[in-house]
């Protein structure tokens, strides 16, 4: 289990001390807008928890925050309109995964087509 580093930008913005754009706040999630969107909707969803990572998270969560990340996922995507149209959730993990941020997010992305999820693989 990779440990938690407090110092990571995520922590910093659950403690105030990095501005964001929040769409959604519920008892144990915050939901802000991605600084570098990848589409005309991409919100960022993390659990208020400190949690590296789905797998980390799934181990150590309480029921009420593992129940309340999952509505807070659903929710950003009805307050955001992307319900119907479809959205993709993605969730980085690791170094393969690319994960720049050490605590876990779900990006949620929408309002234009966004083509297949992975380009194939060039090796
Ligand atoms: P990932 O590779 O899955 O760890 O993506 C991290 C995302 O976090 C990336 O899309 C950019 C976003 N991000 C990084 N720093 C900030 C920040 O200070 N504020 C906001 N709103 N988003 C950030």
């Amino acid at each position: 289990m990779r440990s938690y580093d407090d110092q990571n930008i995520f922590a910093k913005i659950l403690r105030g001390q990095i501005p964001n754009q929040t769409v959604l706040e519920t008892d144990h999630s915050l939901a802000f807008r991605d600084i570098q969107p990848q589409a005309p909707v991409h919100v960022l969803v993390i659990p208020k928890g400190p949690y590296v990572d789905f797998a980390h998270f799934s181990a150590e969560a309480s029921e009420a925050e593992v129940i309340d990340y999952m509505r807070a996922i659903a929710e950003v995507c009805r307050l955001e309109g992307v319900e119907e149209d479809g959205f993709r959730a993605i969730s980085n993990a690791g170094q393969n995964g690319v994960q720049e941020v050490p605590h876990l997010h779900v990006h949620i992305l929408g309002g234009r087509p966004l083509g297949r999820m992975l380009q194939p693989a060039s090796a």
